[in-house]
């Protein structure tokens, strides 16, 4: 079959293709042992900080797995530094904030963000990465509002999300504020990274599953309609993830993404009888299921493929990142196996 390189761009805008294109959250991590050896000698966010490392450690999956897309080697938490929240990444377990945000003071003091001038190094990569992966497009990303929030409130990862939720409630106009600051910073940090060359751009919202309709529609969905609308207008796809999500989803169809990126709780088919033909879909294989055998990996990703098959505006992609156990050989074996299926027909499509 042709390289299509363009496969994963044409399916987020559902325009005909000639294999299902497929890219794995956290394709560039633990599981790589070229990852594991540059981690024994620098931390997280050295290697986060410095362009070579960004480089290579965003090219080596298109290079050694044949994915259809490279996402940029980065953090959610990366921008906050130059916005002002003091943090750290700390191993096996996330991000851990040295003074949670609290107050209006705490608020205040998150700064916008000058993309370009506080961290040069990404905006360097995404040249560089650019010209070596050509004409695989590179995707770009930033968390959203809300789990970027959820990590500067709780000061790290949450079960609960107590106190978030009790500053959306409590303290509506304060958490207003929150949003918008962090909504700029976004807007900032993913219109930078398309002038310097991704060809998509992703959105996080991994925990966005927490909250009930209301919470989600009143709280959180009117920051998101001004972020997509201002990125639309940029001309690249937009992604929108989050997990555990099943009952936002009609709300999360306005939120102007044109594509949403779901986890293994729905069943793609259903949600594409739900939601109609406006949106691309991405996902949603199961991660743990890469730390299953080959048999049981390749029967549940056939009847992902299955679930869209046929369908121009489908990515593949797991329901959330790539497990750090993850044997590189079962990953590269799915990449074929998704390419090799059979191809994603409709009018139209070359074959
Ligand atoms: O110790 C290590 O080597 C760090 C592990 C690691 C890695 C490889 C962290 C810490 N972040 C990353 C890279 C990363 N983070 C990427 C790279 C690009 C790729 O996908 O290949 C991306 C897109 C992210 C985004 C990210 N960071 C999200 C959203 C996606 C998701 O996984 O839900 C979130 C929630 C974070 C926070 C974070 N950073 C790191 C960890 C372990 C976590 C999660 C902590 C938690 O469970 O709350």
């Amino acid at each position: 079959m042709v390289k299509d390189s363009s496969r994963f761009i044409n399916a987020c805008w559902g325009k005909p293709h000639n294999a299902v294109p497929v890219w794995f959250m956290r394709q560039a991590g633990r599981y790589q042992p070229t990852y594991r050896q540059l981690r024994e000698h620098h931390s997280f966010l050295q290697m986060a900080h410095s362009d070579t490392v960004i480089t290579d450690v965003t090219c080596r999956p298109v290079e050694e797995l044949g994915v259809d897309a490279a996402i940029l080697f980065s953090d959610i938490m990366i921008p906050m530094g130059p916005m002002g929240v003091d943090f750290d990444i700390q191993e096996h377990y996330g991000p851990v904030i040295a003074h949670p945000i609290r107050s209006g003071q705490d608020v205040k003091h998150i700064k916008p963000l000058r993309p370009e001038k506080s961290l040069p190094e990404i905006f360097r990569s995404i040249e560089q990465i650019c010209r070596r992966i050509d004409p695989v497009p590179l995707i770009g990303f930033a968390g959203a509002p809300f789990t970027l929030a959820s990590y500067l409130i709780e000061g790290g990862p949450s079960k609960t999300y107590t106190e978030t939720k009790k500053m959306m409630w409590e303290q509506p106009d304060l958490w207003k504020e929150l949003m918008k600051r962090l909504a700029d910073g976004v807007i900032s940090h993913l219109s930078a990274q398309i002038r310097h060359g991704v060809q998509a751009v992703q959105i996080f919202d991994s925990w966005i599953g927490t909250l009930g309709v209301e919470d989600f529609e009143y709280a959180v969905l009117p920051t998101m309609q001004e972020i997509f609308s201002e990125l639309n207008a940029l001309q690249v796809p937009t992604i929108y993830f989050g997990t555990d999500n099943l009952a936002l989803l009609p709300l999360i169809k306005q939120s102007g993404a044109r594509v949403l990126s779901l986890d293994w709780r729905v069943s793609l088919a259903e949600v594409r009888k739900e939601l109609g033909s406006q949106v691309a879909l991405q996902g949603n294989l199961d991660p743990v299921v890469l730390l299953s055998s080959w048999e049981v990996l390749a029967r549940k990703a056939r009847r992902v493929l299955e679930d869209m098959a046929g369908d121009p505006a489908y990515v593949f992609n797991l329901g959330h990142g790539v497990p750090p156990g993850t044997n590189p050989e079962l990953l590269k074996r799915l990449v074929d196996l998704v390419h090799d299926y059979a191809p994603a027909t409709g009018s139209g499509m070359e074959i």
